[in-house]
């Protein structure tokens, strides 16, 4: 057929860049590329949409997902000035939901994020409630407590070596918890992990002749999740000042102000909400082709063909405007067309903006 082999085809294709589903039918290969146009479209301009639909958090987020990506997540500077350039925009000026809000909180050692295993805690601690974030110290009887960890007190770092007489730097400079892990990192390798008794009583050793009740180590628990699993960086955090305050013991929830100020409340609160898009200028486009020839497919003539016609099609197609095309090489994969839905209705999502799928027909001849 055509006396080109397929895996001829697909290597072609893939240096190209192209994600193809060739399937032999008949008197025609059928390719499924993947193409990523980038398109300008005014009404699109921000990464969120504030949905004026007062909803409670959960229902906001289910909102969220069904019709965008996520309830938006608000951690960096560049968040933040999208929040307060979007609120303006929208002429809004109070609390809506975003992306944060309480899980299961876990002790976790700053060094490779590990669960905590071992661990030494004093009679009545951890005494902090687990909604609030945490860092832990150990004192000179080798005993573990936990305190807010902005806290200034000195700490321990890890360096690389394995011998325990080796492994530990004591720091007596007061830092918080969050800065003292800074210092280790850009120092040594982390705040210092402990995993057994020994290690455990070294540590309170140094301690025994230093001049201090406490000193951090690398273990932390923090309750607040990003609803799209952002991972949360608590000093990027922009709290309102004096929150998260949990009154009432049930603020679960985070919303945030026109600043992009955050504050705890109770999920069940009815707010307007942020939700998190597909930013408006990656959109990922399915287009099916059905390529049809009578004459040899050489490496040349597919390249040809799709560029003049296939890509050409696409882009007079659009109603917006067409900023410039991607072929997406990260896909690059052969699928039979028997393992994928047979509807000629068949969409599909792939890391962008769902689009229907189009059909298009290429003759090379
Ligand atoms: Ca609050």
């Amino acid at each position: 057929m055509y006396g080109v082999e397929r895996a001829d085809l697909i290597q072609a294709l893939g240096k190209m860049g192209f994600i193809c589903m060739v399937k032999k039918r008949q008197s025609f290969l059928q390719l499924l590329l993947l193409l990523a146009l980038f398109c300008k479209s005014w009404s699109e301009d921000f990464s969120f949409i504030l949905v004026k639909n007062p909803k409670m958090w959960q229902e906001a987020q289910l909102y969220c997902r069904e019709n965008y990506l996520d309830l938006a997540t608000i951690q960096s500077k560049e968040e933040r000035a999208e929040l307060i350039k979007l609120a303006l925009s929208e002429g809004f000026s109070s609390f809506a939901w975003i992306g944060l809000s309480k899980g299961v909180s876990k002790w976790r050692w700053s060094y490779k994020d590990e669960l905590m295993s071992y661990h030494n805690w004093d009679e009545w601690e951890p005494h902090l409630p687990s909604t609030e974030k945490s860092c832990a110290f150990i004192d000179g009887d080798n005993l573990w407590g936990d305190s807010s960890c902005s806290i200034e007190i000195p700490f321990f770092c890890q360096t690389d070596h394995n011998q325990t007489s080796q492994k530990f730097i004591y720091n007596t400079s007061k830092l918080s918890w969050h800065e003292a892990q800074q210092f280790c990192r850009g120092n040594y390798v982390d705040l210092a992990t402990i995993i057994n008794e020994t290690e455990n009583a070294v540590l309170g050793a140094i301690q025994m002749n230093g001049v201090t009740w406490g000193s951090w180590i690398g273990l932390s628990r923090n309750p607040w999740l990003w609803s799209d699993g952002t991972d949360v960086s608590w000093p990027l955090l922009n709290w309102q000042q004096g929150q998260p305050d949990n009154i009432g013991g049930f603020e679960d929830c985070a919303s945030a102000g026109i600043q992009g100020e955050i504050a705890d409340e109770s999920c069940d609160s009815q707010r307007y909400f942020y939700c998190k898009r597909y930013p408006p200028f990656s959109r990922v486009q399915l287009l099916r082709v059905e390529l049809r020839s009578t004459v040899s497919l050489t490496e040349a003539a597919v390249t040809e063909a799709i560029e003049k016609q296939g890509i050409q099609k696409i882009m007079e197609a659009k109603e917006t405007e067409v900023m410039g095309l991607e072929l997406r090489t990260e896909m690059v994969q052969m699928l039979e067309w028997k393992n994928r839905s047979t509807s000629e209705e068949h969409q599909e999502q792939i890391g962008g903006e769902e689009r229907p799928l189009q059909k298009e027909t290429m003759n090379l001849n």
